[in-house]
């Protein structure tokens, strides 16, 4: 129906949409009409919780109601206190995942993980030698080690910097200090926005916006960088390779295991378990021919980058997976899963499990995972999954059938193998104007526009006009699923974006990884900028979050401007309420940090704002 074609324009999520409402299931979108209209002073920022004076509301109207709240907090301090609370939670969020691996890694180490190793000596070697750790006649496990207890280190570090920070260029850097910006340790800045924010502290939005833009530079140059770095020392740095993306790849005679969430030190695991010969036989006996493990999310990016695993769908795909009626499991760790998904599971045989002690659910079995005995855990998790399998009922299954192919696995080091060893290619393809600029397209989904509409438009129209995409997270699913991640995609660009994409066989677009490989865009930007001698904000880049509503992508928008890189956002951020804060973003940014954010929810005028930003620079640098 009409109304259906207007929340998605995936094929797969309006057949399932159409689908849960004949059987009267409800999903994110239902919900989100049922929350209409959602209160204007929360969409303006301008509710404060903070302490129990309140709640306090300023009026947004210039002559009525009041204009402070019961401490004189005027709307701009507290729209600058819920925006950096904001970015506070997302950074905690990637930060403790990047703990989480450092914690595998010290384990691994110490030859106390149950079934993890050290794949990627290459890169255990180059990370030691940034932290100069000595490598010379050391066994891999001796320098790990040391670079586990030094990234470890990095999350409580009181003075100095964050190690990874200093891959920018040094004139970013200068800035940074200059700023007085430049993070200490990643705790320490995340806990300074709590306390800064507390009623009675910080109540200049300038400085407490600078604190937020530190902390969130302590995410993505630190917390999510780890993340990315230290799951590549152990899982293998990706490599190009095959996959496919939508809830095509449920299978209907095989157990179907979802893994959703975040941290791949579950997901390697549950992907090596369901290859143990022993769960095989078990599921054949049981009537399946096989274990058809597939993602959703950014878990889903991680298994997919690094062993070609089919990816089920991005963020509000994933109600629509268990309403197909033939997944056997949806395995959870942390981060973007829906709590509905427990009394959803229980309209359905579909296991709900939740692993992680952070994070439990309602209505879900919680099989409690840790890195000591990660593989015997996986081992069980998938065992029940197969268990299940008899309990799957026939007449309730419904899979759609699309499913695209797509090709992934763009690390940084993937890009420069593909260039031929050196970034001059790539370099000299944006000298001579073949390729515009780079756009970096990342985050969510948000029920508020059209599923996938803002991805693939954007990015669409990007190509179009020869802007080459580095993409992540359910940007990266979304542009899989809409074909534009195949080589044969490079028809859909401009002249000269599809002559150097022919060239080197490469899609236009180049999935990068999850949210925390966003670390991988920056590295990226930064060996670009070193190499042609200037700063990040000097180049033809830009990036955008079109679809976006997590705290993470408001630390992500804010350490990628911090960065130097102009950003546009598709849905309205909670800061209206505050005109001088939203000129702050907006406008003063750009004094600050070289760079700053717009506002456009029409994904094509997006594209356009970037693709002007992307001139001016190329003016700028006589190029
Ligand atoms: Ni990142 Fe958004 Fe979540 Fe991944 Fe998807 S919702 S901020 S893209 S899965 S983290």
């Amino acid at each position: 129906s009409e109304k259906i074609l207007s929340k998605s324009v995936d094929p797969a999520t309006q057949q399932m949409l159409e689908f849960a409402e004949k059987q009267g299931l409800e999903t994110a979108w239902d919900r989100y009409e049922k929350m209409l209209p959602q209160c204007g002073f929360g969409e303006l920022g301008l509710c404060c919780r903070i302490c129990n004076m309140g709640p306090c509301r300023i009026s947004p109207f210039e002559d009525t109601g009041p204009k402070k709240g019961v401490c004189g907090a005027t709307a701009d301090i507290i729209v600058a206190r819920n925006l950096i609370r904001m970015i506070a939670g997302g950074a905690a969020a990637h930060s403790d995942h990047g703990r989480d691996l450092a914690h595998t890694l010290l384990l691994t180490a110490q030859g106390k993980s149950g079934g993890y190793e050290i794949k990627d000596e290459v890169k255990l070697a180059a990370l030691a030698k940034e932290y100069g750790i000595k490598t010379n006649g050391r066994s891999k496990e001796d320098i790990a080690l040391d670079l586990a207890h030094s990234v470890y280190a990095e999350f409580g570090k009181q003075e100095g910097f964050v190690q990874f920070s200093r891959r920018a260029p040094e004139r970013r850097v200068a800035l940074w200090k200059k700023a007085g910006i430049d993070p200490r340790g990643i705790d320490r800045e995340i806990v300074e926005i709590m306390h800064r924010t507390h009623i009675g502290v910080d109540n200049d939005p300038v400085n407490l916006i600078l604190q937020g833009l530190k902390a969130s530079i302590a995410d993505g140059w630190g917390g999510s960088c780890i993340a990315t770095e230290i799951s590549d020392v152990l899982f293998g740095t990706p490599e190009p390779v095959r996959s496919q993306a939508n809830l095509g790849v449920l299978k209907k005679d095989e157990v179907n295991i979802i893994a959703h969430g975040h941290e791949p030190v579950l997901s390697e695991m549950i992907v090596a378990a369901a290859r143990d010969p022993r769960l095989l036989d078990k599921a054949r006996a049981a009537g399946a021919e096989g274990i058809n493990v597939v993602g959703m999310c950014c878990t889903g990016n991680e298994i997919s980058m690094r062993h070609g695993i089919p990816i089920a769908g991005n963020f509000l795909q994933q109600e629509l997976a268990v309403i197909t009626g033939a997944v056997e499991a949806m395995i959870v760790d942390v981060q973007c899963i829906m709590p509905a998904l427990g009394d959803l599971c229980e309209c359905f045989h579909t296991k709900f499990i939740s692993t992680s002690p952070k994070a439990k659910f309602p209505g879900a079995v919680h099989m409690e995972f840790n890195e000591e005995k990660g593989f015997d855990i996986a081992m069980e998790i998938v065992e029940a999954a197969v268990d299940n399998y008899a309990m799957r009922n026939p007449d309730k299954v419904f899979i759609p059938e699309d499913k695209t192919d797509c090709m992934v696995g763009f690390s940084t080091e993937a890009i420069v193998k593909a260039l031929g060893g050196t970034l001059d290619p790539l370099l000299d393809a944006i000298k001579s104007g073949a390729i515009k600029g780079i756009a970096g397209i990342v985050g969510c989904n948000n029920p508020k526009i059209k599923h996938d509409h803002g991805h693939v438009a954007l990015v669409e129209e990007l190509i179009k006009n020869n802007v080459l995409i580095v993409s992540t997270g359910c940007n990266a699913i979304a542009c899989a699923k809409a074909g534009l991640m195949l080589p044969e995609a490079a028809d859909q660009a401009g002249d000269g974006l599809k002559g150097v994409c022919k060239a080197l066989g490469l899609p236009p677009v180049l999935h990068m990884g999850s949210c925390v490989d966003i670390s991988r865009i920056l590295t990226v930007c930064a060996a670009v900028a070193n190499a042609l001698g200037v700063d990040i904000s000097d180049l033809p880049v830009a990036g955008a979050a079109p679809e976006w509503m997590s705290e993470k992508a408001v630390s992500i928008g804010a350490y990628v401007v911090s960065s130097g890189i102009f950003t546009v956002l598709g849905t309205v951020p909670q800061v209206l309420g505050s005109p001088f804060v939203t000129e702050i973003l907006t406008k003063i940014a750009n004094d600050v940090v070289g760079a700053a954010f717009a506002v456009e929810t029409d994904p094509v005028k997006g594209a356009h704002l970037m693709i002007a930003h992307m001139d001016a620079k190329r003016q700028a640098l006589g190029i």
